[in-house]
């Protein structure tokens, strides 16, 4: 863009790290932190960061000048500076540029020593400075990635005609089975966080037709896994008369955008953290389908001690899905593991109209969902045998009351889908500020 031997003199453009390129030989004005500095006698290397990618920097003495080389030479990791200098291409830099440094400005100097090193640190050393963490780049892919994977279910659903009608978080009853509420006080009476916008999803529904709701959902979860989180995303469609079918292809196709839309825009993010593309290439409809029954005789096959009725296990999930290179949906799971609002298969009211969709490569299940019973009689029924109390269910009957009419919908969670779409092996990385059974803070 700038030419190497004008002699006008050039204005200094306000730039960031990723569009650097747009400025080649130009001088430019960077801000941002100091990500690690090295030094030779004459020349100090910086690596700038400054959210949306790192630069290589080259001070000199004979460009900056002896007494400002020295304070650089001392300044801490994760001071924040502005650096003014020239674009260069370099094929070996990151990125493939890099800044000729003609002046910078100490915005504020860090003045104790980061505790985050480029040496390896412990996980849960990393967790207690989750705060400071995030800056790494690894961190900051993955959270891009989780920030477009947001984007683009967003998207398609928009897209798909679904209406954003955002559920509560106070609620007074439980969508999923009372054992993993959270429960707070509500001026005197005892409200919980949601576990799910569903029931609210569906009193929209006869409003709007399609919606969707978005947001953190809590479980009192007392698990310790790699893919339970206490506070965590989800995005939560819901649509009148659409059946138990359409709503498999909903998924599948939600599911295939998502991939395809990280493919396309995170491209650095992917090698960053060194995560095989070729994998997720795969993903594409239609996703097998097989019946909980089915997938109970593939794991008797396979030498697990399983009988009909049990629900399946992280194991079991891992199971299911190695034999598939692609998500697969379980089908028409036993009505007495599933919760009190499934409809139950036609012909077969041992078995309800709900299937999880487990991802590939061992990340277990993604999406929970199914059709709704829309029956007042059997709903009723159902609160009953759960032992709900009736007066909270009171408005959801309603819905079957006034005009109701058959509906599906389903919930899938974000951090699992990160987990799985960028390959790592644990869930906390894929939140900002993680919530488990053993961490609150920071
Ligand atoms: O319990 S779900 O299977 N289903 C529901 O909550 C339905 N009420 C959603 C709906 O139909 N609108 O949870 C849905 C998904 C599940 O597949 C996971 O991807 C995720 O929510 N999930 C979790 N992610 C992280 N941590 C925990 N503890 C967790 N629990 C569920």
């Amino acid at each position: 863009m700038c030419s190497t031997n004008s002699t006008t003199e050039h204005p200094i453009y306000d730039a960031t790290v990723s569009k650097v390129g747009a400025y080649e030989n130009c001088t430019v004005r960077l801000k941002g932190w100091l990500y690690n500095k090295r030094s030779s006698g004459k020349i100090i290397f910086i690596i700038l960061r400054d959210g949306t990618g790192i630069i290589q920097c080259v001070a000199s003495v004979n460009g900056i000048g002896q007494d400002e080389f020295e304070k650089l030479d001392k300044l801490n990791q994760e001071s924040s500076l502005i650096v003014e200098g020239v674009v260069k291409k370099d094929p070996r830099a990151p990125g493939g540029y890099e800044l000729e440094v003609k002046n910078y400005y100490i915005v504020s100097e860090a003045f104790d020593d980061y505790p985050i090193t480029l040496k390896e640190h412990g996980i849960e050393f990393l967790l207690d400075n989750r705060h400071l963490w995030i800056r790494t780049p690894r961190q900051r892919a993955i959270l891009t990635i989780r920030a477009q994977i947001v984007k683009a279910c967003r998207d398609f659903l928009d897209k798909e005609g679904f209406v954003n009608v955002d559920a509560p978080i106070l609620t007074p009853s439980a969508c999923e089975g009372t054992t993993t509420l959270f429960s707070t006080d509500y001026f005197g009476e005892k409200a919980y966080l949601s576990q799910s916008g569903q029931l609210y999803n569906e009193a929209a529904i006869m409003a709007f037709g399609k919606v969707y709701c978005f947001g953190p959902t809590f479980r009192a979860e007392k698990s310790k896994t790699r893919r339970h989180l206490i506070e965590f995303w989800m995005v939560e469609p819901e649509a009148a008369f659409m059946t138990f079918d359409e709503m498999l292809v909903l998924e599948e196709n939600m599911v295939t955008y998502i991939v395809e839309h990280v493919l396309a825009n995170c491209q650095n993010e992917l090698s960053e953290i060194g995560r095989d593309p070729e994998k997720l290439s795969q993903v594409k409809p239609p996703f097998p389908r097989i019946t909980y029954s089915d997938a109970v005789d593939l794991l008797k096959r396979n030498g697990v001690d399983i009988s009909w009725g049990d629900d399946f296990g992280a194991a079991d999930e891992t199971a299911i899905a190695k034999e598939f290179a692609k998500p697969v949906f379980v089908t028409h799971y036993p009505t007495k593991i599933k919760a009190f609002y499934m409809q139950p298969t036609p012909g077969d009211p041992e078995t309800v109209l709900g299937a999880d969709l487990l991802a590939p490569e061992g990340y277990g299940e993604i999406i929970g969902g199914g059709e709704r019973i829309y029956d007042y009689h059997l709903l009723l029924e159902r609160i009953h045998e759960h032992n709900l109390p009736l007066e909270d269910y009171e408005w959801y009957l309603d819905l079957r009351k006034y005009g109701s009419v058959p509906h599906s919908g389903f919930g899938m969670g974000i951090e699992r889908v990160v987990a799985w779409i960028c390959g790592l092996g644990h869930v906390r990385e894929t939140i900002p500020f993680p919530r488990m059974l053993n961490r609150l803070r920071p």
